[in-house]
């Protein structure tokens, strides 16, 4: 076993890169790009193309390093049998899930918008867990795939801070997992809930997790 500390608040994040793996959450085109379900929500997308850079280094060096590396997709079935009702009509807005968008149809499997960024584009080997809901241990593998790695911490990356990533960090902690946020890496449509996100994770003693960023990170990952 090597144990490694990241400089993290609200103390040393130490992990073993053996049972470790990075998780990028939903950087998809449908939230990153104009077009897709975060422009349909009414939001200015913009904000989280920045994340795309720093997770692309962070990511580079989990794969120099051959640690686990798993992507997350938020979104739904053609049929959109495995969406609840009120998730479509919630919003009231003008486009909803499941319409035609430029990227196809909205938080669709199979759409273009549904995918992955090219820049943080799946290689073969890594895990594509696709996910219905906010959290990405409700209603998929992801657990049974992280027990039988014998995976115990996580490196968290990804989009939005206060919705996806916060709702995967809060699952992956009641399931045992320690998990590290690294803040230039997640990115929220509001500056706002980008800050207060973060505090929440690293709150009373980390009562959530740990929060970092990818320089902290970058030192440690593959060194
Ligand atoms: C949202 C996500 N914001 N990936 N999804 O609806 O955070």
């Amino acid at each position: 076993m090597t144990t490694k500390r990241m400089y993290a608040e609200p103390y040393e994040f130490e992990f073993d890169p053996a049972t470790t793996a990075l998780v990028v959450i939903d950087m998809q085109r449908d939230f990153v790009e104009p077009g897709g379900f975060g422009e349909a929500l009414g939001n200015d997308v913009t904000p989280l193309q920045a994340v795309i850079a720093p997770c692309k280094r962070v990511l580079e060096a989990a794969r120099r390093s051959a640690m686990m590396v798993i992507h997350t997709r938020e979104g739904h079935s053609p049929d959109l049998a495995d969406c609840p009702p009120s998730k479509i009509v919630r919003g009231r807005g003008e486009k909803r899930i499941g319409d035609p968008g430029p990227m196809g149809r909205i938080l669709i499997r199979g759409e273009g918008g549904h995918d992955i960024v090219p820049e943080l584009y799946p290689k073969p080997g890594e895990v594509v867990v696709d996910k219905p809901g906010k959290g990405a241990f409700c209603a998929t593998d992801l657990d049974l795939i992280l027990h039988n790695r014998g995976i115990k911490s996580l490196i968290v990356c990804g989009v939005t801070t206060e919705v996806c990533v916060n709702t995967t960090v809060r699952e992956a902690n009641d399931r045992g997992y320690d998990c590290v946020v690294l803040a230039d890496c997640v990115g929220s449509y509001f500056p706002e809930f980008q800050r207060v996100a973060l505090e929440m994770i690293k709150a009373q003693g980390g009562i959530f997790g740990w929060v970092s960023d990818s320089k902290r990170a970058l030192e440690v990952i593959g060194n």
